[in-house]
C-alpha cells in the first residue's frame, strides 16, 4: 500500500503492526500470471521488491535471510553436491549456494520467470551468479518438480517461498514435504523459511508437525534479523533425515568465500532456542 506521504508500507495480517520504508519511486508493478509484482526505489534501502503487496527483497538488508537459508544447512550436511531452490526466483538463494565448492549442481525452480527477469534489472547483484555452468534455472511448479522426481535425486532442497498464501500455500504442506523426503538423499534435509516465531508461532507449529509427520525425525528451527519482514525477526526450518547437530564447524571456519553476517559464531548463536519456543516444542 502506498499512502499520499510516499511511504510502502505492509501491514503484518491479523497482529495490527506494520512495516514502512520511504520510497523514491515506483520502478515497476505489473501482474504476472501469478502474483502482483511491485518494484520500488527507497531512500534508504536501497531497491525493494514486493509481491502481493508483501516485502521480499531490499538491496541493504536481504543478505541476512538469503545467507541463514543456505549456509547452516549447507555447513551441517556432510557433503552437499545437489540442491534445489524451490521458489527464490530473485537468485539471492541461488547465488549463495553457488558459493559452495561442494556444490555440484543447484536447481532454481521458481513458477514464475517475471520474479526473476525483475530481479536481472533491479537486483543484479544478486544474479551475478546465474551463469555459473552448475546452475540451471527452470520456470514450473516447484510442487510437481518434486512429485516427479526420482527418489535419490537431491541432498538439500531450501524452499525460498513467499508466506503461505497464494502460489506458495501448498509448499507447507505435509504433502509437498513427503514427496521432499522421498526424492532427498539419505543425509538429506530440506530447509524451509518459517516466518516470524513472535508473530506466526502457530503457523510454525503446524508447519513443523508437518514436517514430522511427513517422516522427518529431526528439526531445526534457526531464527535471524530481517528488518523488512514483520516483526523484524524472521527463522528458518531445516528438516533432516539424520541429525542435525553435524556441524560442519572447520569448514565454515575456513570458508572459501565472503559472507555479510554468516559466520561460525552466527551459526551457533542462530541454532538457540528461545524460551517461549522451547516451551512450545
Ligand atoms: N521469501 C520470503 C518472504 C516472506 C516475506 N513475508 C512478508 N514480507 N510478509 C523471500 C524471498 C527472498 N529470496
Amino acid at each position: 500500500m502506498m499512502n499520499p506521504s510516499e511511504w510502502f508500507t505492509e501491514e503484518a495480517p491479523g497482529v495490527a503492526s506494520a512495516f514502512s520504508l520511504k520510497v523514491t519511486k515506483k520502478l515497476h508493478e505489473e501482474q504476472s500470471p501469478f502474483q502482483h509484482l511491485e518494484i520500488y526505489e527507497t531512500e534508504s534501502f536501497g531497491n525493494l521488491m514486493v509481491i502481493d503487496g508483501c516485502t521480499m527483497v531490499s538491496t541493504r538488508d536481504n543478505f541476512f535471510y538469503h545467507e541463514m537459508i543456505s549456509h547452516p544447512a549447507l555447513y551441517t550436511h556432510p557433503d552437499p553436491k545437489r540442491v534445489w531452490i524451490i521458489g527464490g526466483g530473485d537468485c539471492g538463494t541461488l547465488k549463495e549456494v553457488l558459493k559452495h565448492p561442494t556444490v555440484e549442481k543447484a536447481v532454481q525452480i521458481d513458477i514464475d520467470e517475471r520474479v526473476t527477469r525483475l530481479a536481472e534489472i533491479y537486483f543484479p547483484e544478486l544474479c551475478e551468479s546465474n551463469g555459473d555452468p552448475r546452475a540451471d534455472l527452470k520456470f514450473i511448479d516447484g510442487i510437481k518438480w518434486v512429485k516427479d522426481a526420482e527418489p535419490n535425486s537431491v541432498d538439500i532442497i531450501l524452499v525460498d517461498s513467499t508466506d503461505p498464501a497464494g502460489p506458495a500455500e501448498g509448499l507447507f504442506s505435509e504433502a509437498f514435504y513427503r514427496d521432499c523426503f522421498n526424492c532427498l538423499s539419505e543425509n538429506g534435509m530440506v530447509v524451509q523459511q518459517s516466518e516470524s516465531a513472535l508473530f506466526y508461532m502457530k503457523l510454525i507449529g503446524e508447519m513443523r508437525g508437518a514436517m514430522q509427520a511427513a517422516g522427518f525425525p529431526h528439526l531445526q528451527t534457526l531464527f535471524f534479523p530481517q528488518c523488512i519482514y514483520p516483526s523484524g525477526w524472521w527463522s528458518a526450518t531445516i528438516a533432516g533425515k539424520q541429525s542435525l547437530k553435524q556441524f560442519r564447524e572447520r569448514d565454515a571456519a575456513n570458508k572459501p568465500f565472503d559472507t555479510n553476517f554468516y559466520n561460525v559464531d552466527i551459526h551457533k548463536a542462530a541454532l538457540a532456542q528461545p524460551e517461549f519456543f522451547k516451551k512450545a516444542f
